[in-house]
């Protein structure tokens, strides 16, 4: 109801969101382009896979050198906070501040119904942003054709805009090199400042259905071919990414832009990860160390800034939207958002995942276990004080969870005027007819 609203942001206010005044507004103006790393582990950045010849080769070189670039914004204690929605609950975090649902898909099941505060409709009505999603598989996958719509989109460049042949997609659409290639053409029309993401989807499960003629990188053999075809297939990807930004830089793009590289979700599951963990150099493997394989990449790169570099703030998925906003000079003050700007010295180090497990900048916290972050070590008999201060850490992050299935459940963002945005009339966008 209204009154559950009202509450709500009440609540929320009494956190006031910090803002670090030497990044806010760093990228005004700018082009936002997001690249979109399907299942990348965070382990997969400065990783070098060792042939059976004991050469080493690394797997994604390109975004390791925008990854230490000084020029990027880059964090590696960033975890995934998605559930069963995978792809596209790492999309309503990013884009709403918001969680996915505890059971399926928040695009399937309300994408299509509820009010969104989302990035694209706040750039478009609040700034004059273009929006456009690029994407080379079928527009109704996870529902993306109508959330969309509700997030505000104008564009949507789905399979339809893109040429598809046996040789060149697989089951979950068109492979990278080609994605980016054929992409620009559409990205072209747009006008300038644009909010643009690219979601890139070779590196997915399986991992083995990369064109023939991209089968160079080795493959490992763990006798898991899931696991033996990750890495190839994430160097494919990041060989696409390296070409699309050739693109950008040849069209003069790239330095207009602040592109923001993300993982969505983890890659290889639990029992794999499990399974092949020398790979990660580790002879036994604990539930801290899955908790730890939930980071991902959180890449944050603006050309011709100097102030970048390695952030070690925790952080999630949720606190991406906050960040940006701050970061284009846009005060969220009004906006319900659930996370915080990651570069603001005072950000509350609390990562909330899905299921109610966190982490801390301290410790990994697992249904009542605490395990230590620096060690690994199980703090439950060895420090039994952690357990009174977890308590009041899984009250907040219960909250925190809580009250997103509040304002989703209940479509609470219907009630919220303090945004100052206007509903999206969804009957204003046609898919079918964007830029051809
Ligand atoms: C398909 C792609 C895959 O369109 O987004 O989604 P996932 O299986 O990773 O959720
Ligand atoms: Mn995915």
């Amino acid at each position: 109801s209204p009154n559950d609203m009202e509450v709500l942001a009440e609540k929320l206010k009494q956190h006031p969101k910090e803002k670090n005044p030497e990044t806010f507004g760093i990228a005004k103006d700018k082009n936002i382009i997001y690249v979109h790393l399907e299942s990348a582990h965070q382990f997969l950045i400065d990783y070098k896979l060792k042939d059976e010849n004991g050469v080493e080769h690394e797997v994604m070189p390109f975004v390791n050198s925008l990854y230490h670039s000084n020029s990027s914004f880059s964090f590696d204690n960033f975890y995934h906070q998605v559930s069963a929605g995978k792809t596209s609950d790492a999309e309503t975090l990013l884009e709403n501040s918001l969680f996915g649902l505890n059971q399926g898909s928040l695009f399937s099941q309300l994408g299509g119904k509820n009010t969104f505060n989302a990035a694209p409709s706040i750039l478009d009505q609040k700034l004059g942003y273009t929006t456009a999603a690029f994407h080379g598989n079928a527009g109704n996958f996870w529902n993306r054709n109508e959330t969309y719509k509700k997030f505000g989109y104008q564009h949507f460049f789905d399979a339809s805009y893109y040429k598809l042949n046996d040789a060149n997609s697989f089951q979950y659409g068109l492979h990278d090199k080609p994605f980016f290639q054929q992409s620009v053409k559409y990205l072209e029309h747009l006008q300038q400042p644009f909010y643009a993401k690219f979601l890139a989807v070779s590196n997915h499960y399986p991992f083995s259905e990369l064109p023939e003629a991209e089968n160079g990188f080795p493959k490992v053999n763990t006798g898991d071919s899931t696991i033996d075809g990750y890495f190839a297939t994430a160097n494919y990807t990041d060989t696409a990414i390296k070409e699309f930004f050739d693109y950008l830089k040849a069209s003069g793009l790239y330095e207009n832009s602040m592109i923001v590289l993300y993982g969505d979700h983890y890659g290889i599951s639990d029992s794999r990860i499990e399974d092949t963990k020398e790979l990660f150099g580790k002879e036994d493997w604990t539930t801290f160390d899955t908790m730890q394989a939930q980071k991902v990449p959180m890449i944050i790169h603006i050309p011709g800034q100097e102030k970048g570099g390695i952030n070690h703030t925790y952080g999630g998925q949720v606190d991406v939207l906050p960040t940006l906003l701050n970061m284009i000079g846009y005060d969220s003050d009004n906006l319900m958002l659930l996370g915080h700007d990651m570069l603001s010295p005072n950000k509350e180090e609390l990562v909330a995942f899905r299921n109610g497990n966190f982490v801390t900048k301290d410790y990994s916290y697992h249904k009542g276990d605490i395990y230590d972050n620096q060690t690994g070590e199980l703090l439950n008999f060895s420090r039994p004080e952690v357990l009174e201060e977890a308590k009041e850490l899984k009250k907040k992050v219960d909250e925190q969870l809580a009250a997103s299935d509040q304002i989703n459940n209940g479509d609470l963002l219907r009630f919220y005027y303090d945004s100052d945005l206007s509903p999206v009339k969804t009957e204003q966008f046609n898919y079918k007819n964007s830029v051809k």
